[in-house]
């Protein structure tokens, strides 16, 4: 192209004089203003402005609001069509350890290394949009049947008040010294955790640091969170002021790392709707429906069955790299109903609830191996990928959640029931053993063929199975009682059989062994709760002071073995009686081990079990009483018309 020679510019069409090249630089930014500017003045409903606006300057989520464009998930059209991350999801390298974590203590660490993430090797990621999507958000709805929850309703429906006649303060002196003493080890692992690791996950006590570690997504402060209700009930409210503070201006949910969604939503999930239902503060209610509505999108594959990590900024979800053939995980998607049934309780939304009784009801229509379930599951097919069954690691709070469901629905829902006490039978009749010196052990089962060994998690069925007795079939109350006592007593004897009175993370009945660890990677002990669990469900139901007995030796072996000089830290051999730390404060910890123990030592109308179920996380939840909710709902109408 020839460029004609204008008077004052140069013949390569860019040599114009300084003054000219001035106006012109001038005009140019003042455009620029001019059009940034008018930003300002356009509608909401207006994408460019959410698109050049940054996160924080949206307008704040509130539920049952119309105008909280920030709230939809990827997947949905709307989010999609705004430009937002939601395309990430194709292209993302997901970045999941595949380390087996042994100080993240879920019901489910009992991991082996993966080679290869599985979302590597076949197109187990998902991004497909879900049937309902367009109902993700609960902005559109407002508490169940399209009205706003009534906190008031829901305390009416509470047969008993939640922190009993007085906090459930114990009247003999002894059990209330105990109880003072566990509150004592609340406020040194809080306060220790505070001073060194405020804000991260969990507080290394050795090194006096803190961590954040792989399992929560990017989200901060899982001991804060995990804490709310233990030091509500204890009455420590100045800490507890400090925890929903840090919750009000610091929980940030807007993250894109990968998260485990099990342990997102008992810990998360489940501490921030007790705390919502201990406390009625808003912000707990509000900061629980945006996390739930986050997890949703792990539900899209082709059963509904969701996949174990998820990303929660992308929607994006994979399968764990150590689960066989990319399969998902009993216990980690068979343990999100509790949970889910309350977000649809709060938010109104119907979507939680749809989302986990499709998992309920494919569960009941597969065919199970002698009535067992397996623990990994294709989420693509929907068939059992291998026939590895535990009431331990990867299968325990699958059965928990579903006598726990029926409990929680007013004892109304009879499925959850019928397949409790079928899988109970099949435990029953292929599991349960007794060892030559008289012990009785839940076994797991290979294919057919059982390894003589108990893992420290599955010392959570002696409670499970001593608070299903009451609805079991007729005449098997006593029976499944028994079998609760008799699996406790054989938990006991773990720590009793350990030189530090701990007990190991699994223990076996084979080769002359009776409740003890065999193997060195077996003896270590992360501070978790599930044999203090059952001591303190068997108090409730038997009032037996042995249960007491045991649960003070606990404390005083976690005394002297456990705590530091800046908190509690798990020990690496149970037998040694020299200890060695492993240098973690878990956040179950604080969440389930001090709260079984101090409930243990409170008297029983302190979070009364006939109006509360504790999730796995020892979260407690109130039972759902349809009926009630919506009578003093509707009188809470009336009264507003009559004002009106
Ligand atoms: C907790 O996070 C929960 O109890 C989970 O169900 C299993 N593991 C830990 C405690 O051991």
């Amino acid at each position: 192209m020839v460029l004609r020679k204008l008077p004052g510019v140069s013949a390569s069409g860019m040599g114009l004089r300084l003054s000219q090249k001035f106006v012109f630089l001038l005009f140019l930014s003042g455009l620029v203003t001019l059009c940034f500017g008018a930003l300002f003045f356009l509608p909401d409903t207006v994408r460019l402005k959410r698109i050049f606006l940054s996160k924080n300057e949206n307008p704040a989520v509130t539920v049952g609001s119309d105008s909280v464009l920030s709230k939809k998930v990827p997947g949905d059209p709307e989010h999609q069509r705004a430009g937002l991350k939601v395309s990430e999801g194709a292209n993302v390298k997901p970045k999941v350890s595949r380390k087996p974590s042994v100080t993240h203590g879920a019901r489910t660490v009992e991991r082996s290394v993966g080679s290869r993430a599985q979302d590597e090797r076949s197109p187990a990621r998902a991004h497909e949009p879900a049937a309902g999507d367009e109902r993700v958000t609960s902005a559109a709805h407002s508490g169940e049947h399209g009205r706003a929850y009534s906190y008031e309703a829901f305390k009416k429906c509470l047969l008993k008040p939640a922190l009993g006649k007085n906090q459930g303060t114990p009247s003999d002196s002894e059990t209330l010294q105990r109880r003072e003493k566990v509150k004592e080890m609340m406020k040194f692992a809080w306060d220790n955790y505070k001073r060194y690791a405020w804000g991260q996950n969990e507080l290394r006590p050795l090194t006096r640091n803190g961590h954040i570690g792989n399992m929560f997504g990017g989200l901060r402060g899982a001991s804060i969170v995990d804490s709310l209700d233990t030091l509500y009930i204890m009455g420590l409210m100045e800490e507890y002021e400090e925890a929903k503070e840090w919750v009000q201006n610091n929980l940030d949910l807007i993250s894109n790392g990968e998260a485990s969604l099990f342990e997102v939503n008992i810990r998360y999930v489940g501490g921030l709707l007790s705390a919502y239902y201990l406390t009625g503060a808003e912000i707990f209610k509000q900061k629980v429906v945006e996390l739930g509505e986050k997890l949703l999108p792990a539900f899209n594959t082709p059963t509904g069955i969701p996949r174990g990590v998820i990303n929660l900024g992308s929607g994006t979800s994979w399968s764990w790299g150590w689960a066989s053939a990319g399969s998902s995980i009993l216990a980690e998607f068979g343990t999100l109903h509790l949970e889910f049934i309350h977000l649809s309780q709060l938010s109104g939304n119907p979507l939680f609830t749809e989302k986990v009784m499709n998992i309920r009801k494919l569960l009941n229509k597969i065919e199970k191996p002698h009535g067992l379930y397996p623990n990994f599951l294709s989420p693509v097919s929907g068939n059992w990928v291998q026939h590895h069954v535990s009431i331990g690691g990867l299968g325990d709070s699958f059965y928990e959640y579903l006598i726990k469901s029926f409990l929680m629905s007013d004892k109304t829902d009879q499925e959850a029931k019928k397949m409790y006490y079928s899988a109970m039978e099949a435990i029953e009749t292929n599991l349960v053993q007794k060892s030559p010196g008289g012990l009785t052990y839940v076994a797991e089962w290979r294919g057919g063929i059982l390894d003589h060994k108990m893992g420290h998690l599955a010392c959570f069925s002696g409670g499970m199975m001593g608070i299903g007795a009451e609805d079991g079939p007729a005449g098997h109350k006593q029976h499944y009682l028994d079998l609760a006592a008799e699996i406790t007593h054989t938990c006991h004897e773990s720590y009793s059989r350990s030189a530090t009175k701990l007990g190991p993370e699994a223990f076996r009945f084979d080769a002359g062994a009776e409740a003890t660890a065999t193997r060195m990677s077996d003896r270590y002990y992360i501070l978790r709760p599930e044999v203090i669990e059952s001591y303190m469900y068997m108090w409730r139901l038997t009032h037996d002071p042995k249960y007491r007995q045991w649960g003070w030796e606990a404390v005083e072996a976690l005394e002297k073995h456990c705590r530091v000089d800046a908190g509690f830290s798990g020990i690496r051999d149970v037998y040694a009686s020299t200890v060695s730390h492993d240098n973690m404060q878990q956040s179950f910890f604080l969440s389930e081990t001090l709260k079984y123990l101090y409930l243990l030592f409170s008297d029983d109308d302190l979070l009364p079990l006939d109006d509360w179920v504790f999730n796995t996380e020892a979260h407690p939840l109130p039972v759902i009483r349809k009926r009630c909710l919506q009578e003093h709902s509707n009188t809470q109408d009336d009264e507003q018309t009559n004002l009106e």
